[in-house]
């Protein structure tokens, strides 16, 4: 009834007129109390005493509390080795040290301050330089991705070149900072409402912080103001911290993180920074490629292992590479623990290779559409170089779809012709492709479930394990429970996710929420259709419908002769039909189960790390967009005066909702590679924490023409009803923006050589051109 419509998001209307729940706005709890968080004023060094009396002895001050008051003291997503609170090493600025409780919120970062840390100051690690000159490391790839024999690829290159990508960390920048609520309930037990993505691992975290058994907490998340990956692992300590004062008081906690508070403590996207040797013909053909890349993991693991891995999976972009080595390190530093966002790694091994192929078009002189278009995934070329086959293939479509579609080629000479003005200003237009390959890399976290609860008067509650952070995962599974039960989407609610209805759950990430909760809903409703079916066989054929004689409905199974449409459940061959109400009227009396629940993995994934093969990703997300930028010589000023995205969705379940996925996440990715600059001073601490000196795009930054388009795939079949995931991979084609203002500079470039780092700010931008125009 409503796949692939443009169904309104669920939340549409309350989030405009501000009904909308989010942490801060669940009502006071009688008694409630306030938490907040005391930060080390160093990098790195030892904490050697804290002293709390003048804190305690403000009189809105109920408690402080630090790591001895935690019964685990170390969390982590992937390794435990990530502090709830500092015990004696200090590894960033601005680190959790101790906790406070009040019972006058306005009170509260005043006694924060009260909070005095003794600390003595070591010399931190800043960069990736210095940490790699200290060989310090959180995860090193065991072994490159490779294929082909790479140094017989380059002694076969007419041209070799070297260089590296630089790109800076982006801060995640969501509307609702990092929350949460806890409620102490009776013998231990706690309720822990969180701004999380990540509800199962909140909960565990919660509990190992109190020294209670997971059974004891439950985490419960109706939505998030954002995620963007920076809730998915981070989410928990938040979470822990209130959790702890609600336990110590046996009262209810909040902890509500300002903006600058959260852009302080919380870690980032991963900056990298990678260098390349390309071999290449004439014509731009690349022959041989060795890409390392070196990511900024800060002080703690986090999830930088599988970011680095991401990275590594997504360097070949949309191009084939028959020669290639591409290996990773994600090194420790003294900044903020760096964390999963939008994209997890893959927008930094993709753009490398985006920016490569500008680098090859400078050098050659040519045109980099043509290169773009030599080297990608097209015919029997498809084998990664991590062994998996490229399957529907759609990056040709695509290129030569947008490639004609937007006039590349007339534009590509009116500005040709702009630029030999010299008007001061200079433009460039290029083309990024994305090949986002969907699926989590570790392999255990793809599974989903779903329950799904049928009443009486035919609507529907749903849980998912999927969290709702404004990408419209609960629409989507909306629309599919619309559509299996043939009832309006009105009559379905997806109610918040809670760890005692859907349990050991994984991350609402990796783009894939939609996809594996989905596929468990529809699986869910299957199971009650196919009661439902076999009830309804029996009554076409005269059975009474609340028959005395017992049913013996158990399994049940669905039959292409019933359909569930519009409210009625029809019989084909007969042309017989019954009301939805009636029959679950019926299904009730008879004592037939109208609950649904279900567990989905996706199936044939596998892939082996040490030998580098297997199937890594379920099927692939693909993309292109082509932007045209004007930056002003003098000042570096940018402006994007068009983008044309085109992209491959398979059957989209709601076209509407995925083109604001598309265009939101395209910002982000121009925001991240332009505007967004974070700077540290030289203690280490953030120096950009807050709206007024960090540059997020706004309205003014957006494509004066902004051009979306789908194209028609119906073969995805190894997803639910043959749709395609959206949330991360048209944020990797944000950097079309990136590399349209390298093709802009290489006019002005007497340099064979181009160096412009990520964000192209105007101060980056002034600088790069004026090395250019020296040609240096
Ligand atoms: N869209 C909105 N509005 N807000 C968000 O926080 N997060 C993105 C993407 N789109 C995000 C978003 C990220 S990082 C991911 S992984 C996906 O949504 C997660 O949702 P999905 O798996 O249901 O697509
Ligand atoms: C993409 C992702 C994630 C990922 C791998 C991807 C992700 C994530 C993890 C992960 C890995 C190991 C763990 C864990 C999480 O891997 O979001 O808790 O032990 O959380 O390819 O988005
Ligand atoms: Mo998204 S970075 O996988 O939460």
């Amino acid at each position: 009834m409503s796949i692939g419509k443009n169904i309104a998001h669920d939340s549409g209307a309350s989030h405009v007129t501000g009904s909308s729940i989010f942490i801060d706005d669940r009502v006071d709890s009688i008694n409630e109390v306030f938490v907040g968080i005391v930060t080390s004023k160093i990098a790195k060094g030892k904490l050697l005493n804290i002293k709390m009396k003048r804190a305690l002895a403000h009189k809105n001050c109920l408690g402080v509390y630090t790591s001895k008051d935690l019964a685990a003291k170390k969390w982590g997503a992937i390794f435990h080795d990530q502090p709830i609170l500092v015990e004696e090493d200090i590894s960033y600025f601005d680190e959790a040290c101790a906790i406070i409780a009040s019972d006058d919120r306005s009170k509260v970062l005043e006694i924060v301050k009260l909070v005095e840390l003794e600390t003595k100051e070591e010399k931190p690690t800043l960069t990736i330089s210095e940490a790699r000159a200290l060989d310090d490391y959180v995860y090193k790839a065991p072994k490159p991705f490779s294929q082909g024999d790479i140094k017989k690829g380059f002694e076969d290159s007419e041209h070799i070149l070297e260089g590296e990508f630089i790109c800076g960390g982006q801060e995640h920048f969501y509307m609702e900072s990092q929350a949460a609520v806890a409620i102490p309930v009776e013998n231990g037990q706690m309720q822990v409402h969180a701004s999380s993505q990540h509800p199962s691992e909140t909960q565990r975290v919660v509990a190992e912080a109190l020294g209670v058994p997971f059974h004891k907490v439950v985490c419960v998340v109706k939505r998030m103001g954002g995620g963007f990956g920076g809730k998915e692992s981070q989410a928990a300590p938040i979470a822990a911290y209130a959790a702890i004062v609600a336990s110590k008081l046996n009262r209810p906690t909040r902890l509500i993180l300002t903006k600058d508070e959260d852009m302080k403590i919380t870690g980032k996207r991963h900056p990298f920074e990678n260098t390349y040797k390309v071999g290449f013909d004439k014509d731009g053909r690349i022959l041989s490629l060795k890409v390392h890349l070196q990511a900024d993991a800060g002080a703690y693991t986090d999830l930088s292992s599988s970011i680095l891995e991401r990275a590594m999976f997504h360097t070949d972009g949309a191009y084939y590479l028959e020669n290639c080595e591409i290996s990773g390190i994600s090194y420790r530093t003294n900044n903020s623990s760096n964390t999963a966002y939008r994209g997890f790694g893959g927008p930094q091994g993709n753009m490398t290779i985006e920016s490569i192929i500008e680098d090859i078009a400078n050098y050659l002189n040519k045109d980099a559409y043509e290169i773009r278009r030599l080297n990608i995934y097209e015919g029997d070329k498809t084998l990664t170089p991590y062994g998996q086959e490229l399957e529907n293939n759609m990056l040709p479509a695509l290129f030569d779809g947008l490639y004609k579609s937007c006039d590349y080629q007339k534009r590509l000479s009116e500005i040709e012709k702009f630029n030999n003005l010299k008007t001061g200003k200079i433009r460039g237009i290029s083309m990024s492709a994305t090949k986002f390959g969907i699926a989590f890399t570790a392999r255990f976290l793809n599974q989903g479930s779903a329950l799904v609860n049928l009443q009486l008067d035919a609507t529907v509650q749903a849980s998912t394990g999927a969290t709702e952070m404004g990408q419209g995962v609960n629409t989507k599974i909306q629309q599919i429970i619309s559509h299996a039960f043939g009832i309006e989407p009105k009559d379905i609610i997806v109610m918040s996710t809670s760890t005692e209805k859907n349990h050991n759950t994984s991350p609402t990430a990796a783009s894939s929420g939609s996809d594996i909760n989905g596929a468990a809903a529809l699986d869910a409703c299957n199971k009650i259709k196919g009661r439902l079916t076999e009830l309804v066989k029996l009554i076409f054929s005269g059975v009474e419908s609340d028959a005395i004689i017992e049913l013996e409905i158990k399994k049940g199974s669905l039959d292409p002769d019933i359909v569930f449409e519009n409210n009625k459940v029809k019989q084909l061959s007969s042309g017989k039909e019954i009301d939805l109400k009636e029959l679950i009227n019926s299904a009730y009396f008879n004592r037939i189960s109208l609950g649904g629940y279900s567990h989905y993995k996706t199936p044939g994934l596998g892939f082996c790390k040490d030998r580098i093969e297997g199937k890594a990703f379920n099927y692939y997300t693909q993309g292109v967009a082509v932007s045209e930028v004007q930056v002003c010589e003098y000042t570096g000023d940018l402006k994007v005066l068009r983008s044309d995205i085109y992209m491959d969705l398979g059957r989209p379940l709601n076209p509407g909702i995925d083109k604001g996925q598309v265009t939101g996440a395209f910002v982000q990715g121009m925001g991240w590679v332009t505007t967004e600059n974070l700077v540290y001073a030289d203690s280490g601490e953030l120096k950009t924490y807050s709206p007024t000196t960090y540059k997020i795009p706004n309205i003014q930054d957006t494509p004066r023409v902004f051009n979306v388009d789908f194209i028609t795939n119906n073969d995805n079949e190894c997803n639910v009803h043959r749709s395609k995931a959206v949330g991360e991979p048209p944020f990797l084609l944000g950097t079309s923006v990136w590399t349209a203002i390298k093709h802009a500079l290489s006019y002005r470039a007497d340099s064979k050589q181009m160096n412009l780092k990520s964000p192209a700010t105007g101060e980056e931008i002034l600088t790069e051109l004026q090395r250019l125009k020296n040609g240096k």
